[in-house]
């Protein structure tokens, strides 16, 4: 080998070496968190999902109100990821049954969770009741 080359040789080598862990890294940061292939905020946010177990169309509130139309009766499953308890009401006005999932924590069936009434059944949610 010559010995002018050797410099080259090393520096291809680090390059690869470099251009292969930031090729791992690139994967391991796209894949850690499940949550940013979704559109649910990491934090301040309720995300709300149509199906069990998070599937289905999701989308997320982080403040009282009636759920719009596409949301009215449609939701399964439900991440708080706010600090504060949710209350989920049947009623759109905010009134009468509910139930509350505390901060931090999600539910993966309403209906398993709390009963078959609630799956399907939600049209107002209560931010810190
Ligand atoms: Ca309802």
């Amino acid at each position: 080998m010559n010995r002018t080359l050797r410099p080259r040789t090393v520096r291809r080598a680090a390059l690869a070496t470099v251009l292969t862990l930031t090729a791992s890294l690139a994967g391991v940061l796209a894949g850690t968190p499940a949550q940013a292939a979704e559109s649910c905020h990491a934090s301040g946010y309720a995300c709300l999902y149509e199906h069990n177990d998070f599937h289905g169309f999701q989308d997320d509130f982080r403040a009282d109100r009636v759920l719009p139309s596409r949301w009215d009766n449609k939701m399964s499953s439900f991440r708080n990821r706010t600090t504060c308890a949710v209350r989920l009401y049947d009623s759109a006005r905010g009134t009468g049954r509910y139930v509350t999932v505390a901060a931090g924590r999600e539910v993966r069936s309403l209906g398993n969770t709390f009963g078959s009434f609630w799956n399907d059944r939600v049209s107002f949610l209560d931010f810190c009741p």
